[in-house]
């Protein structure tokens, strides 16, 4: 009998192995970003507009820093809101929150950057993919620090002497991560962490582009941090390139 047991379960053991293997290939396969059968053809390109009164820009002064105000004399309104004179509006992270297939994408080797210049960040808002490295050069000639506020990756806080660079990741999806500077208060930026290459930032006139989409129906989302949210959803065909526009409301009072 227990001679028995032992060869049923000598039996077992390979198939379990095969199955084991099966399933882990396709899990590193999807996890290498492989979808070769899918064309990657489609676009989505749109502008960002803000309707209505424009919140008011505070006015920062940068006394407190020598080097800060030489950069900035008589200070900077702040870049919570721009928009151009037909309203379009920048900063805003535009991106396919519903429709792609499962699986993981593959983060590309180019690290996104960001720069503390005139004791700004620059850009305001930058959008990385998962695990992208992302290089933050500090451009003045003054210490800063870079302090990203998470709540679904890990927190750091890292010090940038003059001209230095730094290189760090976000392993998980976040739309989108506030940055602060622990030595100038008015020194704000956002980071947008996304599992797939599917994303924008709105620049000059609120113009973006959604490049490189396999054909699909969307839910497109589009992020403004004092704005909110806004979604809709499209359908695009192999090869198609479709146009979407999101209208933001400036608030009512000022
Ligand atoms: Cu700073």
């Amino acid at each position: 009998m227990k001679s028995r047991i032992v060869r049923i379960e000598a039996v077992r053991l390979p198939a379990c192995v095969v199955a084991t293997c099966l399933v882990l290939t396709a899990a590193m396969l999807i996890a290498a970003g492989v979808h070769a059968d899918v064309p990657r053809s489609s676009s989505i390109t749109g502008r960002v507009k803000i309707e209505g009164a424009r919140p008011k820009s505070l006015h920062i002064s940068m006394a407190a820093d020598p080097a800060c105000a030489k950069a900035h004399p008589s200070g900077v309104n702040n870049d919570d809101v721009v928009a151009g004179s037909e309203g379009g509006l920048e900063n805003v992270v535009v991106f396919v929150s519903q429709g792609l297939p499962a699986g993981g994408f593959n983060a590309p080797a180019e690290p996104a950057h960001i720069e503390q210049k005139g004791c700004m960040y620059e850009p305001h808002v930058v959008a990385v993919q998962e695990n992208q490295k992302l290089r933050v050069v500090n451009e003045d000639a003054t210490l800063h620090n870079i302090h990203p506020l998470p709540s679904n990756n890990r927190e750091w806080n890292k010090a940038e002497p003059p001209g230095s660079t730094i290189e760090e990741t976000f392993p998980r999806e976040e739309v989108a991560i506030p940055v602060k500077c622990n030595v100038h208060p008015w020194m704000r930026s956002y980071i947008a962490v996304f599992r797939h290459p599917f994303f924008a930032v709105s620049g000059k006139n609120g113009a973006f582009e959604l490049k490189n989409l396999p054909p699909g129906n969307y839910t497109i989302e589009a992020w403004h941090e004092k704005l909110g949210k806004s979604q809709q959803t499209i359908t695009v065909g192999a090869g198609e390139t479709k146009s979407l526009d999101f209208v933001f409301k400036g608030s009512t009072s000022n």
